[in-house]
């Protein structure tokens, strides 16, 4: 496949360097205030933001310690239907090259500025020594291109039908970061399984991903498993090795989690998780990019974030299309 996020599709400063944050006076301000951060703050026992299961309970995967046989991962597509095959099959894909060089280089260094600024983890879902941008799309712009690439759209459209943005999300992986509880992403929607695609993610990786560094673990075709079935027991875990500037698709059905990091440097990357237009995302949007900042984005991505109707009329503003809410001044 061409490169997705070439340099000229990436924003830069008039002088080239990379990309500046538009909303960093918005940023500003919300650290200032308290609310950068996700303000929920659970109790030990009641459910977490980001977990299906309660805070200080281990997680499904860990009841019994998963014994893992490694296997690591060679699966590359080249196009939106060989990949939706391959997330069919298989659960999961890799393309390799999405990313140039200099568009990964200028992405890393935008989050890098934005790391410096954001807290480690509350629990050991988020990572105690792992660091999440969320918010992605109020803080930088280097993802704006790469999030409605036709590539990633025509993926989704197989694979979802009708789609939004559920959780973009920059995961800094820091050296000592234990592997993350095996989890699916789509259980925090309590729907009957077996039942369709609701949630396709993307990982984008900065660093080449190794399993020393943290790479994404993946339980390959876990997400044709029957209901109620736990990987417990010896599950084989594929280790999502790859270079920088790949993409990695994956079902949110796949059980999944990030590796630990037993290197002296951190691991980077950025999962864009979609979900159908019909579900609530997992993100909310409208107040996480603030209007003034979702008026300047191209429409799609306006639609990606949530100013879009699931037709005929799911999601409607006093009774017209959301887009005319990014009209009003308020
Ligand atoms: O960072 C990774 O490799 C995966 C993270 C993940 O699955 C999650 O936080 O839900």
């Amino acid at each position: 496949m061409t490169h997705i996020g070439q340099v000229g599709q990436v924003e830069t400063r008039p002088d080239g360097r990379p990309p500046t944050r538009e909303a960093s006076e918005e940023r500003r301000s919300e650290r200032e205030s308290g609310r950068r951060a996700i303000a929920y703050a659970p109790e030990p026992g009641m459910l977490s933001p980001l977990a299906p299961w309660p805070l200080g309970c281990p997680g499904p995967a860990m009841h019994r310690k998963p014994r893992f046989t490694r296997v690591r991962t060679t699966l590359t597509a080249t196009s939106p239907d060989e990949v939706a095959e391959g997330l069919t099959r298989d659960g999961y894909v890799i393309v390799e090259g999405a990313l140039d060089a200099a568009a990964v280089a200028a992405a890393r260094a935008d989050l890098l500025g934005i790391l410096e600024e954001t807290p480690t983890g509350r629990n050991a879902f988020e990572g105690f020594s792992t660091q999440r941008i969320y918010a992605l799309f109020a803080k930088t712009r280097t993802f704006d291109s790469i999030a409605i690439d036709p590539f990633v759209l025509g993926v989704l459209e197989r694979a979802l039908g009708h789609y939004q943005l559920s959780a973009p999300v920059g995961i800094q992986i820091a050296p000592g970061e234990k592997a993350q509880v095996l989890h699916r992403d789509d259980s925090v929607y309590p729907l009957p399984e077996p039942h369709p695609n609701v949630v396709v993610n993307s990982m984008w990786p900065l660093d080449d991903f190794t399993e020393a560094n943290g790479a994404t673990r993946l339980v390959a075709g876990s997400h044709r498993w029957e209901p109620a079935r736990r990987p417990e027991v010896d599950p084989e875990i594929v280790v999502a090795e790859m270079p920088a500037g790949s993409a990695m698709f994956y079902l949110g059905s796949l059980w999944h989690g990030g590796g630990a990091n037993t290197t002296e440097r951190p691991r980077l990357g950025v999962i864009l998780e979609y979900v159908v237009s019909w579900l609530r995302p997992q993100e909310n949007h409208y107040l996480a990019v603030p209007r003034s900042v979702v008026r300047a984005l191209p429409e799609r991505l306006q639609e990606l974030l949530g100013y879009n109707i699931y037709p005929p009329f799911l999601g409607y503003v006093d009774g017209r299309h959301p887009r005319s809410a990014l009209l009003r001044s308020d």
